[in-house]
């Protein structure tokens, strides 16, 4: 399949396509400095057979587009064949009804991490080495064409895994883009026995075209401001096949700050490093809750964003109540916080033990 895209690129015919009269100036010439990523988008718009294709199309190329005055025109162009096309499918959507429901996943759990890959990279394998999902484990592509969630274990908490459909160069499900945009973490899924870089190249590019991936290089917000992109590692699979050197390969020609953690789903390598940076990455605190005179719940803690406070606590466990709370206690580290009082504003640690006392 690589050699057949990339050859799509080397042949007269690709060059012939960019020489016809290109469909956005309106008679004009197409202009010089286009990049290579607008021209590849544009081609795969011409090649697209659903409107889900063009769409995907349409966005790659706004995004790949040199901004400057000289494509103005060609930008507000594309802007308004992308709305038009977004309430097209949204429409069809509507009357269809399930369609998007398929791609919303209720999030339970300390947090919700979804799998993004190409086919065949290992994210079916991911979910049923560290989930009980009946997920299909399968050496042909495309055997996922809905998301499957799985509960994945982490000491005393659950973290919920995602499953996706695999995404190609040129093809994602319509919809599935709302799995990452819902979920707290993106995993990227690479098979380190495959072809690293396109599969990296393949996903990063997806995930930009939305905006997804939230790192200090391209934090991503809307236009009031609120972030966009989502905190985004990578799940480098398969080490038990992998030839020497290719994950340090793969890390120094991607230029971003991501963070990589190489694993066999097959040898159990690193599963459990794993788990736990998952838990980490969530930032997220466990809590168990004591209720006055009896011993804290150790089985089920509550689990709060890192910097909640004993007044978010209290609003989780009764909303209702929660205004009238009249004092905390809190026990962490010994010698720390021994039952002492704390105030509503005591910022949670992981694993501390809270009384809460209402009138
Ligand atoms: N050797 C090895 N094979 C793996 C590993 N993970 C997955 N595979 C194999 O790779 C193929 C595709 O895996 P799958 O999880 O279905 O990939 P998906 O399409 O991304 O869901 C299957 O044949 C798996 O057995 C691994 O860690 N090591
Ligand atoms: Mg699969």
């Amino acid at each position: 399949m690589n050699a057949k895209r990339r050859g799509v690129f080397t042949t007269p015919a690709f060059f012939f396509i960019l020489s016809v009269p290109n469909s956005y100036d309106e008679g004009s010439t197409m202009p010089a400095n286009l990049t290579p990523e607008y021209k590849k988008a544009d081609e795969q718009y011409r090649a697209a057979t659903t409107d889900e294709e063009r769409l995907l199309a349409l966005e790659e190329m706004l995004r790949t587009i040199p901004k400057h005055k000289g494509t103005e025109h060609m930008q507000a162009d594309l802007k308004r064949r992308i709305s038009k096309l977004r309430e097209t499918l949204e429409g069809r959507a509507k009357k269809s009804g399930s369609r998007t429901d398929l791609f919303h996943i209720p999030k339970t759990g300390a947090g919700q991490v979804a799998l993004i890959g190409t086919p065949n990279s290992g994210k079916s394998s991911i979910l049923a080495a560290l989930t009980n999902a009946p997920v299909h484990v399968a050496d042909y592509p495309f055997s996922t064409d809905k998301p499957v969630p799985g509960m994945a274990l982490f000491e005393d908490i659950q973290i919920q895994l995602v499953d996706t459909p695999p995404i190609t160069a040129d093809y994602a499900a319509p919809g599935q883009v709302n799995v990452y945009r819902g979920a707290d973490l993106i995993a990227v899924v690479i098979d380190l026995s495959g072809d690293v870089l396109e599969q990296m190249d393949i996903c990063t590019r997806y995930l930009d075209s939305h905006r997804l991936i939230l790192d200090e290089k391209t934090p991503a917000f809307t236009e009031s401001g609120s972030p966009l992109g989502r905190k985004t590692f990578v799940i480098a699979t398969k080490a038990d096949i992998a030839p020497a050197g290719t994950l340090q390969t793969l890390k120094e020609l991607t230029d971003r700050p991501l963070e990589f953690i190489e694993i066999s789903t097959k040898t159990g390598k690193n599963l459990d490093l794993l788990r736990r940076r998952i838990f980490e990455m969530l930032d997220v605190v466990r809590i168990y809750a004591k209720k006055p005179g009896r011993e804290p719940d150790f089985k089920d803690p509550f689990t709060l964003p890192r910097g909640s406070t004993v007044m978010d606590l209290a609003y989780k466990i009764h909303r209702d109540l929660a205004e009238q709370l009249k004092s905390a206690r809190a026990w962490s580290a010994p010698g720390i916080h021994d039952g002492q009082n704390v105030p509503r504003e005591h910022i949670l640690s992981d694993k501390e033990i809270i009384e809460l006392h209402f009138p």
